[in-house]
Parts: structure tokens; C-alpha cells; sequence
């Protein structure tokens, strides 16, 4: 590259090197760049600065053409002012966990697991008055349902089911195919295996690692009852406590946890779970896991669970749905 020009009346190179910094795109350079600028047009200007081609990838520039130019030096390692690429990574720390969904059903808090990922559970058991909507959303149409219910034809309630009158309630009376029906409406799935599928009635049903209401319920393992470590059997809806009728659904606040928001882990309704003995006899028989006890039994922790089998409905069991 030649120059014209080398005293100090010739024409003034303007340089500015450097990939611009986060001040940069505001508007201001740097004083680093300016320096360093100033400096490499005055080594060019005695001669001790080889070529800026050499420098700018070729850019054919040439001294007395230019009153103004931009050229890219190498990084010159000043990790204060590295550059930053673009604006994904800001973007990427404001998206956060997409919302739960909201289709039909109880309201659902978001959780996180004990290995970073997270879920969503619903709010509270199921109600009769959401049950009454996937009823009429249905219209008596049971197709679609899982493959392990293919004998279920009906969604109907086969005790105590009043819509209005005990609207607040939780549905009880349902089977385990109803349950995964009405999940599956509401855009959700029967609370089960954190991450997707079906638990067993075996050791992963109890894993606070595995099952997501255990998970829920326990506070990631840190607790026995959802409001805390020590039983106090005045917090949720059990036979001491309830009068051994059932009651509308979060209506015992104490009965809140394992995080903020989620209320009846533990009594009131027994709860269905996606979590059954596949080698049981007949998908019907099937024997599938209810769990936290109910406003008939004495207080039971966040783990205590039994089956069923998958045909049963009784007055003491409901459910509430689960989403990844
Ligand atoms: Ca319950």
C-alpha cells in the first residue's frame, strides 16, 4: 500500500479499530479504540506501520482516497471489552419456561424438579363444575381415548355429582379412564412421570425424582406433608378434621405446598395417577395407583399411595392433571 502524503500537511486517516462493544452500539467508542486508532495512524504516518491491507482482509483502500475509514485489526485481548456476537443471548435469558396451559380445569403452577428441569400440576383437585364441562364438551363421545381404555364407554359419574349445587367440590366417582380423558381434554395429561410417560406401581412411584406429584407434594423430597416437615393433622381435609365429609376444593389454606399455590396434595380426594401394574390381569382390572388419602382416613404424607383397579370408581377418589 502506498501513501501520499507522509507529512503532517497530507491527508488524515481516520481509523477506529476494534469489533464494536456493548458502548459502541449505544452510540458511544470507545476511548481504547480512539487510542489505539490514533496510535496505528501515527506509526503509518513515519512509516513503521506495514500495510493496512495486511490488516483489513485487502480492502484496497489507499492513502489520499479516504478521509474516513473503518478497518478491523485483530482482537488485541482486552476481554473487558469483548465483543458481544449479538442479541440471542439476551433474548434466550428473558424467554423463560413457556406458560402452563390454561384449556380447561383447575389453574397450574409451574414446578421445578430436583434435576433443574421443571413441570406444571395443577392448582387443585379437578372440580364437578370443570368435570360438568368436559361432559358437555364431549357430548357423550368417547373416542380418542388412551389404548389401555379401550373398554370404557362412558365418562358419566356414578355418585354424587351435582354440578351446581356442589360445584366447588372435587369429581370423585370417576375412573382411571375418565381421569386420562379429562386431562387429555384440557390440553394436560393425568399428573405421572416427570418428563413424560407412564410410571409403575413400583419403586418410581415413590422417587421425588420420577413421580410428579411426589415431587410436588414433598418440595423436591425436603418434606414429608405439603406444608412442611411435622404432621398437623388440623391443616388438611382428613377425618379428624373434615367430619368425614368432603370439602370444596382449597378451601383448608394451610393444606398449601409443597410449593406455593397447589392446595389438597394430601387429602380431601384420594388422587388417580398415571402409575398402574401393567401385568395385571386385563386392562380393566388393571390395579393404578390413588394417593394422598382422603376426608375419610387419618393424615397421610405426600408419599402413602395404593392401587386400584383401573375400572373403579368410588366416592372418595378424584384426580388433578399434570403438563411438561
Ligand atoms: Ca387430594
Amino acid at each position: 500500500m502506498s501513501h501520499a502524503g507522509t507529512g503532517l500537511g497530507g491527508p488524515w486517516y481516520v481509523v477506529i479499530v476494534g469489533r464494536p462493544t456493548r458502548a459502541d452500539r449505544d452510540g458511544k467508542v470507545s476511548q481504547r479504540a480512539l487510542r489505539i486508532g490514533f496510535l496505528i495512524a501515527s506509526w503509518h504516518l513515519v512509516g513503521c506501520f506495514p500495510s493496512f491491507d495486511g490488516l483489513s482482509g485487502g480492502s484496497g483502500n489507499t492513502a489520499g482516497a479516504a478521509t474516513s475509514d473503518v478497518v478491523s485489526v485483530p482482537d488485541v485481548g482486552d476481554a473487558v471489552d469483548a465483543p458481544i456476537p449479538d442479541d440471542r443471548f439476551e433474548a434466550e435469558v428473558e424467554a423463560g419456561p413457556p406458560a402452563c396451559p390454561s384449556g380447561g380445569g383447575p389453574s397450574m403452577v409451574r414446578v421445578p424438579t430436583i434435576d433443574g428441569r421443571n413441570y406444571c400440576i395443577d392448582s387443585t383437585e379437578v372440580t364437578q363444575a370443570q368435570y360438568s364441562q368436559f361432559l358437555v364438551a364431549k357430548n357423550g363421545n368417547t373416542s380418542g381415548q388412551d389404548a389401555r381404555c379401550t373398554w370404557n364407554t362412558s365418562f358419566g359419574v356414578t355418585c354424587g355429582f351435582d354440578p351446581v349445587g356442589t360445584a366447588d367440590y372435587p369429581i370423585m366417582c370417576v375412573d382411571w379412564c375418565d381421569a386420562v380423558a379429562f386431562c387429555k381434554w384440557a390440553g394436560k395429561r393425568l399428573c405421572g412421570k416427570i418428563g413424560g410417560g407412564s410410571l409403575t406401581e413400583g419403586a418410581d412411584s415413590t422417587d421425588v425424582s420420577q413421580d410428579q406429584r411426589v415431587s410436588a407434594c414433598t418440595h423436591g423430597g425436603r418434606q414429608h406433608f405439603p406444608y412442611g416437615d411435622s404432621e398437623n393433622q388440623a391443616f388438611c381435609s382428613f377425618g379428624y378434621h373434615s367430619g368425614h365429609v368432603a370439602a370444596p376444593v382449597a378451601s383448608d389454606k394451610n393444606c398449601v405446598g409443597g410449593y406455593g399455590g397447589i392446595y389438597d396434595m394430601i387429602g380431601n380426594a384420594q388422587e388417580w395417577e398415571d402409575a398402574c401394574d401393567e401385568t395385571d390381569a386385563g386392562p380393566a382390572q388393571t390395579g393404578c395407583i390413588v394417593r394422598g388419602g382422603d376426608y375419610n382416613d387419618p393424615t397421610w404424607d405426600c408419599y402413602r399411595a395404593y392401587p386400584l383397579t383401573r375400572n373403579t370408581s368410588n366416592d372418595w377418589v378424584g384426580f388433578r392433571c399434570c403438563a411438561d
